[in-house]
């Protein structure tokens, strides 16, 4: 069995070598961390209200996102897999983008063709989603290998769940990595669950870790609800591969507290006391008590933060809630340089039928032909 890297026990007890983080550091680390779970509440209560489309939340993942992406520099680049929005928000996706692509409205920079819940953000480094598993992983090794071919100095950090791991993806990617030692870090985020399947049903394997090993490369189970065993597993396997020396597969092991997605029933497949095992685990919990421990935080600040975090939220929420829908003209555009007449005759008889139903804008009106 692999051992699990640890530096916070369940109590926020020291227990192993803690990365060097100064307390301004250790503070944001926490900041960031809270704001996932105050996104993922708003987030939710907006879904449910019908005001969004779709969510899925990161409840209990903080550390493993948090703090993996925290060990990245800014010239590193991020290939997200279904979860890490709130690492991008970290890294610099203005959270007025983020909100707006949950309203998919006239400020969302996808335009609205991607699901809600689905970022990118050229600025950071991070890459637009996609919903089909695995796919992300070949991108991220091939985006790898051209910054070795160019010498340019940066490391992809390559996330994905367990589900993951039985994609073509994934081994095909792992494969080419290993051989060719791009500059890559592979995070699982193995949080017990893909949908309804049990992390422990996926593989034959003793430890998705060991898969690391067919590949010629590292692998290491770390534990994921411990923010700073995250930052410190990760800041080595970055370090690994900007000296030349490879990938590494890191397996972040954690659990997903809630749904799948705002589609999922969890109660359906999973008992509830396993859910309560966890619960006690809770990453943010942790971490608070560590820094409290220690004089970097003090008792009942946490609340005050969480407070702050949720009035930002809120008043993005507001904005955004009242921008314009994203225009209709946009359905046909971007694919070739002038929307073509065939494109033209298809849009103006859709836009006829939009303004007869009040579904037009101002601007959405016909093409000349
Ligand atoms: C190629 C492909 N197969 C199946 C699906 C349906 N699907 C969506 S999410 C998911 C499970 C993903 O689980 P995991 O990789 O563990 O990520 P998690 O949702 O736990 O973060 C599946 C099977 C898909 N989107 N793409
Ligand atoms: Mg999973």
């Amino acid at each position: 069995m692999a051992s699990l890297a640890q530096v916070l026990d369940s109590e926020g007890t020291l227990v192993g070598e803690p990365p060097v983080l100064d307390r301004d550091q250790s503070r944001a680390l926490l900041r960031h961390m809270l704001r996932v779970r105050c996104l993922d509440d708003r987030m939710l209560k907006l879904q449910r209200a019908g005001r969004i489309g779709f969510v899925g939340t990161a409840k209990g993942l903080e550390a493993a996102i948090i703090g993996s992406a925290f060990a990245l520099e800014p010239r590193d680049w991020l290939w997200s897999g279904l979860r890490e929005g709130s690492a991008a928000v970290m890294r610099g996706l203005p959270l007025s983008e983020y909100i707006a692509q949950m309203y998919c409205n006239s400020n969302d920079t996808a335009k609205g063709r991607q699901m809600c819940n689905h970022f990118q953000h050229k600025g950071s480094h991070y890459p637009s989603w996609s919903s089909v598993i695995g796919t992300q992983i070949p991108h991220g090794v091939g985006a790898a290998l051209a910054a070795k071919q160019r010498g340019i100095d940066e490391v992809h950090a390559i996330y994905f769940g367990d589900g993951a791991t039985s994609s073509n993806g994934f081994h095909s990617g792992m494969n080419f990595a290993g051989v060719w030692k791009v500059p890559a870090v592979f995070v699982c985020i193995d949080n017990g669950w893909a949908i309804s399947v049990c992390s422990r049903e996926q593989t034959a394997a003793e430890s998705y870790a060991h898969k690391a090993l067919a590949y010629g490369m590292p692998g290491i189970e770390v534990d994921g609800n411990d923010a700073l065993a995250c930052v410190r597993e990760t800041r080595a396997a970055i370090a690994r591969a900007r000296r030349g020396e490879g990938p590494s597969l890191l397996v972040l092991k954690t659990y997903r507290m809630m749904g799948h997605s705002s589609s999922d029933d969890p109660t359906k497949y999973r008992d509830s006391a396993e859910v309560e095992q966890w619960a006690a685990r809770d990453p943010l919990d942790r971490l608070e008590r560590h820094l409290v421990a220690k004089g970097a935080l003090q008792q009942g600040e946490r609340a005050k933060v969480e407070a702050e975090l949720f009035d930002e939220i809120d008043r993005e929420i507001h904005v955004q809630e009242a921008a314009a829908p994203m225009a209709l003209k946009t359905l046909v555009e971007d694919v070739y340089a002038d929307v073509p007449r065939h494109l033209r005759l298809q849009y103006n008889k859709f836009i006829a039928v939009a303004e007869r139903l009040g579904h037009a804008q101002k601007g959405d009106g016909a093409f000349p032909l």
